[in-house]
């Protein structure tokens, strides 16, 4: 459906794209209203963008499109758009619209600052363009530059996108969308493509201690004895006298056996029993059933709390790579393959890096890429790191998993040494992440400005100050040196999701998220709750204000 409202064209592609409408209630979710019922919220945000030109930053030339639909049990309802201006994409041009249950106009997020009113003829051919951009990343430039409008840095301008494509420092593979100027070849904005658990410029060792316990075998259909999670049930797939580590009742989600390739398609794990793994590294099999159990938990995770789906929330499973490369220090999600690849470790630093919360970290960065798309680099990818990190954890809490307990740790059991990669609570124990917003949270590796959100998501959650929770002790700071009391972490993730899901935009940055997450708040909650001033509180006291 096109239609044109004033000088807005607005555009409804609702088959192509992720339109769901879908409950983000804090108490019972419930499942996805009819196409009709989406298409009917994104035509009235549609035409409510047509007639609020001055507060979408509207005008000659463009074009919106509703990319997601959400519905709140109070009836407000967040229609995210995509921009285009003269028929090129706008980059950092998202937005969404709020609309209360009869319709009326609530208000809308965005980062973009001034309507686009550009040339749309280069003075750069794409060839120079091309050029330009592999020489910034060190990397090829693959296919044919598309000309776009680049407003995730200052003024809106034409640039020219190029994909580029070679290895990060520690073999993870690389596919960089870069923005050149398009008046002077300059490299505007590079963002990797590939969203790692670790910074690919090397890991450092990490510190501290971890508890350990060994837990019962449950008895279902199938099971598997996991590195990390103990015995865990399996659902698989049966065909003739074997079977598939691939589950039906998960939208299909599988675990391919990469047996130290670096592709993103390996061989499919296959079992003559359907008891898989032995708990050890002599079996390929174990660290796959760690990752197909952490693909379950993180399901099962986001459809019972959150009311989502899958990954994209259309029922659609993803698929894990085990067994990347040889001695890979890492993780990744790749949304070109829709899947999740998993290093062994180098057995000196990291075991196998499957375990629980870094499975949930790496889907998670699917329901990101699907969702507020916060592009990869600079503040906005430290808020997407942080959303794995956050999501990472909820699902390791929600697992309730005697043999890895819930914590605010992130790869405590894939530590070889003991300690973790992360720590919410205090972020810069890990020797390089932010406790507090400065000015440094633009330029540093995302996985440290994700700090910042970590810390305040722990202090949102338990409050600061020590606490000692599953037999993990915590003693979380502020940077104002306020007292921030908690309000629960049950509180916190559906602030977070709300946020990422309803306000969030692909330039969104710390600044904006306080906002946003405060709109988030009053969303769920109202904006006189507790929980309302607690995300007010934390915000404050990691010096976002
Ligand atoms: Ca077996
Ligand atoms: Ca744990
Ligand atoms: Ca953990
Ligand atoms: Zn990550």
């Amino acid at each position: 459906m096109r239609r044109r409202v004033g000088a807005v064209a607005a555009v409804l592609l609702t088959s192509a794209l992720t339109a769901t409408v879908q409950q983000a209630s804090a108490t019972t979710p419930t499942p996805p209203a009819s196409p009709q019922a989406r298409s009917a919220v994104a035509n009235r945000a549609l035409s409510a963008a047509a007639s609020h030109t001055d507060a979408v930053h509207g005008g000659a030339g463009q074009a919106f499109t509703a990319a997601d639909v959400q519905a709140d049990p109070s009836g407000i309802t967040h229609t995210r758009m995509i921009r285009t201006y003269q028929n090129l994409p706008v980059l950092g041009g998202d937005f969404v619209v709020h609309q209360d249950a009869a319709g009326n106009w609530l208000g809308v997020d965005q980062t973009l600052s001034q309507t686009p009113s550009v040339s749309t003829t280069p003075d750069v051919t794409a060839a120079a363009a091309a050029k330009s951009a592999a020489k910034a990343t060190h990397e090829t430039a693959q296919g044919t530059p598309t000309l776009v409008v680049e407003a995730r840095k200052g003024a809106p301008r034409l640039a020219w996108q190029v994909l580029t494509t070679g290895k990060q420092a520690d073999g993870t593979p690389s596919r960089e969308s870069v923005t050149v100027d398009a008046t002077n070849a300059k490299v505007l904005l590079a963002s990797e493509q590939v969203w790692t658990l670790l910074p690919s410029s090397g890991t450092r060792a990490p510190s501290g201690a971890r508890p350990a316990t060994d837990g019962a075998a449950p008895q279902v259909a199938g099971d598997g004895r996991s590195l990390y999670s103990g015995t865990v049930p399996l659902q698989t797939t049966q065909s003739g006298s074997t079977y598939q580590l691939k589950d039906p009742t998960r939208g299909n989600t599988y675990t391919d056996n990469l047996n130290g390739g670096t592709g993103t398609n390996g061989s499919p794990m296959t079992d003559s029993d359907n008891h898989w793994g032995n708990g050890t590294t002599s079996d390929p099999a174990s660290a796959a059933v760690d990752a197909q159990y952490g693909t379950n938990q993180t399901w099962d995770y986001y459809k019972s709390v959150h009311g989502r789906t899958g990954i994209g929330n259309d029922g659609k499973g993803s698929h894990n790579n085990v067994h990347y490369s040889r001695s890979y220090n890492n993780a990744f999600w790749d949304d070109s393959c829709f899947c999740m690849t998993y290093g062994d470790g180098d057995g000196r630093t990291f075991s196998p890096l499957v375990s629980l919360d870094v499975a949930g970290h790496e889907m998670s960065h699917g329901v990101t890429s699907r969702t507020a798309n916060l592009t990869y680099s600079g503040e906005s990818g430290g808020l997407n790191e942080a959303t794995s990190d956050i999501f990472g954890t909820s699902v390791e809490f929600n697992a309730n998993n005697p043999n890895d307990v819930g914590d605010y740790l992130i790869g405590e059991e894939i530590a070889v040494g003991g300690g973790a990669l992360r720590y919410m609570d205090k972020p810069s124990k890990d020797g390089a992440s932010l406790d507090c917003w400065s000015s440094r949270a633009a330029s540093v590796d995302v996985h440290y400005s994700s700090g910042i959100a970590n810390h305040f998501f722990y202090l949102l959650s338990e409050g600061s100050g020590a606490k000692t929770i599953n037999g993990v002790s915590y003693n979380s700071p502020t940077c104002n040196s306020s007292t921030v009391k908690g309000i629960g972490r049950a509180a916190a993730e559906k602030i977070w999701y709300q946020a990422l899901t309803a306000h969030f935009t692909s330039s969104t940055k710390y600044k904006n998220a306080r906002t946003q997450s405060l709109a988030a708040a009053a969303d769920l909650y109202g904006s006189t709750s507790t929980q309302y001033q607690a995300v007010a509180a934390a915000w404050s006291a990691v010096s976002v204000t």
